[in-house]
């Protein structure tokens, strides 16, 4: 603890014998908080520090989970959480919004300095409302826009009824061509029963089936017949990085507006991992992204876009989302303060190298990955060379002591229930120090597991694991965990 803090200085007041020097301002902060929520509510206080003590005893492989920094946690606790803030920094419609206006305005001064975009929209609550603000920011900007002006309106509200009536008819359905959700595509991509299906006209581009690849040529076809407004590319799955230059010229070629899901990469883009072509800020019109994935900060997401879209994207609360979120827009500013550090690139570079090494490891021990390997942070096993579904996969590795999930993959067979693959992400590992040597070990304890696991005939999610694998590949993910533990300076 540093002897000049407040947290110092306080204690010596109260406690003027004890020695301060093993102590750390983040253990206090936290045993604290323990304290404090268990007094009101001690069931959920107890369920929290589970959850710590799972996340500790389990090796995370969660492609878009990570561990966030102490910092960036606390900044969440606090009475931010009690103040409305509707609007934008300086456009709010509610008083004594001064500090919020501060936080959020630091936030979107780092989002574009990090990522060199001309705006920053720091307000969702989610990826998923980073890309609603996204959509409906299209459709205000490029067809009610542009349909008003024909009306002779200047907004909506100076519309009389007959003229709602007729500009309803002419925005019509919207056509939007995303990444189909098996080939790594989001369900928010215009996945049929998701919101974004049914606002838009949909068609999907996939991959080529023998090589798992994405086919620029095939997406230029697509895109030339569809004639889409959106242009949807970025995933949840794809193991590979993506050439946005390409995509950008097919979006001019059809007049589309090129729009990038970068939730899964945004670490990679900030470290300068992704970078030139496959850099999507500097490509798209508008980019989205969640903030706590790769990118190690909070639960939230952003919206990044062109001076097109500045104004409408910074209307997206009330006009799309719930009131901003002033806590975690605080712990986003720190996230991202962290993220614009020179050591984030080395971390960035880390994630790619550990999921690279633990692809080729996996294909050593005799898995078949997806695509033959990964340009970034995930990679796709399929599991149906060693007989299982993803589900049967995904919960003989958790009780072996192993967190990841079942992903569909290209062409599966089994649906996104039950799926065929299993999805391995390196962010959270190597967020905990963990190099080349402990990916090999990762892939030597996966690839024992499945080997193991025997499926129940003629059942999708039942399966056999032997009971001496289970607890020796606990063991070893253990011995891992122990070597690079979680919050070492959080005493709970
Ligand atoms: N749930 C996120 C993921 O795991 O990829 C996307 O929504």
């Amino acid at each position: 603890m540093d002897p000049d803090s407040t947290l110092a200085s306080y204690l010596r007041t109260v406690c003027p014998d004890a020695d301060l020097g093993g102590v750390s301002a983040e253990a206090l902060a936290f045993a604290a908080a323990m304290d404090v929520v268990g007094e009101v509510a001690p069931e959920i206080a107890t369920a929290v520090a589970a959850e710590l003590a799972d996340q500790r005893a389990n090796l995370k492989l969660i492609a878009s989970e990570n561990f966030a920094s102490p910092a960036t946690l606390l900044a969440m606790g606090n009475w931010l959480s009690d103040k409305y803030a509707e609007g934008s920094p300086g456009h709010r419609f509610y008083a004594g919004c001064e500090n919020v206006d501060t936080i959020e305005t630091r936030a979107v001064e780092l989002a574009k300095g990090l990522f060199g975009s001309d705006h920053a929209y720091v307000q969702p609550h989610s990826g998923i409302d980073a890309n609603l603000v996204a959509f409906w920011s299209i459709l205000t900007r490029r067809v009610e826009g542009p349909a008003l002006e024909r009306l002779g309106a200047k907004d909506l509200q100076g519309l009389s009824d007959p003229d709602w009536e007729s500009l309803r008819r002419e925005l019509g359905n919207q056509r939007l061509l995303g990444m189909a959700l098996d080939a790594g595509g989001h369900l928010t991509h215009g996945f049929r029963p998701n919101v974004s299906g049914k606002l838009f006209e949909i068609a999907r581009y996939t991959v080529d089936p023998t090589t798992g690849l994405l086919d620029y040529d095939q997406v230029r076809k697509q895109a030339e017949s569809f004639r889409p407004l959106v242009l949807l590319a970025g995933y949840s799955s794809y193991p590979r990085k993506i050439n946005f230059r390409i995509f950008r010229e097919i979006a001019d070629e059809v007049g589309a507006v090129l729009m990038v899901d970068m939730a899964h990469f945004a670490g990679l883009v900030a470290g300068k991992v992704f970078s030139g072509d496959f850099d999507p800020v500097a490509h798209a019109h508008l980019v989205t992204t969640t903030t706590h994935k790769t990118l190690r900060g909070p639960r939230g997401g952003m919206v990044l876009c062109t001076e097109e879209f500045a104004a409408t994207v910074d209307r997206g609360c009330p006009l799309v989302l719930g009131g901003p979120l002033g806590h975690i827009m605080a712990a986003k500013a720190v996230a991202l303060t962290e993220a614009s550090r020179p050591e984030f690139a080395g971390y960035a570079q880390r994630i790619v190298d550990n999921a690279a090494t633990l692809a080729d490891a996996l294909i050593q021990q005799g898995a078949t990955v997806v695509t033959g390997g990964t340009d970034n942070h995930l990679l796709l096993v399929d599991a149906r060379p060693y007989g299982l579904t993803g589900r049967q996969a995904e919960t003989a590795l958790r009780e072996a002591g192993i967190t990841l999930n079942r992903n569909v993959i290209p062409f599966d067979p089994n649906g996104s229930w039950y799926t065929s693959g299993l999805r391995l992400g390196t962010p959270a590992v190597t967020t905990l120090g963990m190099g080349a040597d402990e990916m090999r070990e990762v892939a030597a304890i996966v690839h024992t597991v499945l080997e193991s696991t025997q499926p129940v005939p003629d059942s999708k999610a039942k399966y056999t694991l032997d009971g001496s694998v289970r607890d020796q590949a606990k063991r070893r993910a253990g011995d891992l965990l122990d070597r690079f533990p979680l919050y070492p300076g959080i005493a709970l």
